[in-house]
């Protein structure tokens, strides 16, 4: 199989990016495709990478959806769900602060996710700008779990962001991510969702209110097992086989 990904830019800051596990069969249609997501950039960079082994998760984590009358609620309920998928009140409560105001110490939003020890909520990524990065997963076959959303009802225009967003998020718990929190940095995208494996994908609305330009990802993991995570989340290829 071949792991596909696409970024794109805009005056030096990140706007769009995807990647795709494909057969080698299907890397134009797919290239040809993940080329047209990006609506405006100048610069664009595709990188086709050939992966020898690929593990098959099963089953993505179950999804359950919530919408809430204010960020607040949101993000009480958020805290609520850590706390039941092992995490200490005050670490999720930390994790919570530093998406509202952007864990990039420089200012604003990274690239990657916030490695955060969840007993002591200490930062764990080695490189606290660019973060950790979920690469090389993908479903088996997008197309028909694609479908079986839309016939679930999720809107047309936020399909492909759930469905990566669900993929990636049971690539992590695979990998030993305890749970995890994310809501976009799209100014026009306020669902996020809390993750884990005994509370499932669970996406929540309003994350935060329509026009705010932070988010990001933040992954609780036991420090201990740091750099067998790291080494899983960015090396290690999946595919995702049912919803
Ligand atoms: C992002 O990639 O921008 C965050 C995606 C959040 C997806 C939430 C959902 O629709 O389930």
């Amino acid at each position: 199989m071949y792991s596909l990904r696409m970024r794109a830019e805009k005056g030096g800051e990140h706007v769009s990016g995807a990647e795709r596990l494909v057969k080698g069969e299907d890397i134009k249609k797919v290239l040809t495709a993940l080329a047209k997501r990006p609506k405006d950039y100048d610069k664009m960079v595709i990188t086709v990478e050939k992966v020898q082994s690929v593990e098959v998760i099963p089953k993505a984590l179950s999804v359950f959806s919530y919408d809430f009358e204010s960020v607040s609620l949101s993000h009480g309920f958020a805290v609520e769900k850590l706390k039941q998928a092992g995490i200490e009140e005050s670490v999720a409560l930390k994790a919570v602060e530093l998406l509202k105001k952007g864990s990039n110490p420089k200012g604003g939003n990274m690239r990657g996710a916030v490695l955060m020890d969840m007993e002591s909520g200490e930062r764990l990524e080695p490189d606290k700008e660019r973060g950790i990065r979920t690469v090389r997963v993908d479903w088996k076959n997008r197309e028909s779990v694609r479908r079986l959303l839309k016939e679930r009802g999720i809107r047309k225009q936020y399909l492909e962001r759930f469905l990566d967003a669900l993929v990636l998020a049971t690539k992590n718990v695979h990998c030993g991510v305890i749970a995890e929190l994310c809501w976009s940095d799209d100014p026009d995208y306020t669902t996020g969702y809390v993750a884990g494996r005994d509370i499932g994908y669970v996406r929540i609305k309003p994350m935060k209110e329509y026009g705010v330009p932070i988010g990001g990802r933040v992954y609780f993991i036991q420090k201990e097992r740091r750099d067998e995570i790291i080494e899983c989340l960015e090396k290690k290829a999946m595919i995702v086989e049912v919803l």
